[in-house]
């Protein structure tokens, strides 16, 4: 694979951390979300950097597509460094008792203030942070039960930030994705294109599909059985697979199988959760 410096931070991204700059003075409590498929690769040391000390709680969303047993493995490194983190498919789970419950700790403080004022407790202002594409909209309307938030599987739904106030216990800020100004490896750029938290055109699809097919390899060999009838590609190399995903689905280029088209349709199929439970990222100590 060709190595690539990738430099990738629209201006809108740099006009939302700015506002966010001033956000953070208001809220109560941060909910950062990052992808649990690649929970290293997809938070921001941005947004770590402008957090400071503010209550944070770390959210490892679209926890349906990755690997439960990678899972629990970030859940306990996170524990261990004493960091609140949850979790979940913000598709199905009830947000509004998780976040209600894992918070209480870290509003604390907040309630203790109220308190001593006399005053009955006031909903949560919490920022919803993260990169595109993580699902910070899909939270809100789940924990509104209504779609108050625009949400899209591809980068850059959100283009500002906007408050939403939900129910008596939270007012939730909906803020644009924002992604790291540059990668210190080119891993970090793959995993979050095959997110789809970069805009497609920035990687070529046949370098994301082949990086994608060489940890499918070595971590989840059996993973094209189900959607493409490929028992097991531990021993193939990339082109066979390629071929025979192309011969399976009729993917032509003239009357020839297409390996481009069944790279795209490999690396649309993970985004879209298809191929199974995959994580990208182990914890590495
Ligand atoms: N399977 C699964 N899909 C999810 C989950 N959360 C969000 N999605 C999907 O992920 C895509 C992105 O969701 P959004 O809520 O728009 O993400 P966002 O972080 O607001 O994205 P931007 O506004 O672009 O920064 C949508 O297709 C959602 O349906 C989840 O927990 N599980
Ligand atoms: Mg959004």
């Amino acid at each position: 694979m060709k190595q690539q410096n990738v430099h990738y931070f629209p201006g809108h991204m740099q006009k939302a951390l700015r506002e966010m700059q001033n956000y953070i003075k208001t809220v109560d409590l941060i909910v950062e979300i990052c992808d649990a498929r690649a929970p290293k690769s997809s938070r921001n040391p941005l947004l770590d950097e402008l957090c400071g000390n503010k209550s944070r709680l770390i959210l490892l969303g679209k926890s349906d597509c990755a690997d439960d047993a990678v899972t629990k493995k970030w859940l306990d490194f996170y524990k261990e460094k004493g960091v609140v983190a949850v979790a979940g498919n913000m598709k199905k789970d009830r947000f509004v008792s998780i976040l209600s419950s894992v918070s209480e700790p870290l509003v604390a403080p907040k309630r203790a203030k109220e308190a001593r004022f006399g005053m009955k407790p006031q909903p949560i202002r919490a920022m919803i942070i993260g990169i595109p594409n993580v699902g910070k909209s899909t939270l809100i309307n789940n924990i509104g039960g209504k779609k108050a938030a625009k949400v899209g599987n591809k980068a850059g739904v959100t283009r500002a930030a906007q408050w939403i106030k939900l129910n008596k216990d939270f007012t939730l800020l909906d803020t644009p994705g924002i992604l790291p100004m540059n990668y210190p490896t080119q891993e970090q750029a793959m995993h979050l294109a095959l997110l789809g938290s970069m805009r497609e055109d920035v990687l070529p699809t046949q370098d994301l599909a082949s990086s994608l097919l060489s940890h499918l390899k070595e971590s989840y060999p059996y993973s094209l059985k189900e959607r493409f009838g490929i028992e097991d590609i531990s021993n193939m190399n990339n082109d066979d697979v390629f071929l025979e995903i192309a011969n399976v689905r009729g993917l032509l280029d003239g009357n020839r199988p297409s390996m481009e088209k069944a790279a795209y349709l490999l690396v649309k199929e993970f985004k879209d959760g298809l191929l199974g439970r995959i994580s990208l990222e182990e914890v590495q100590c």
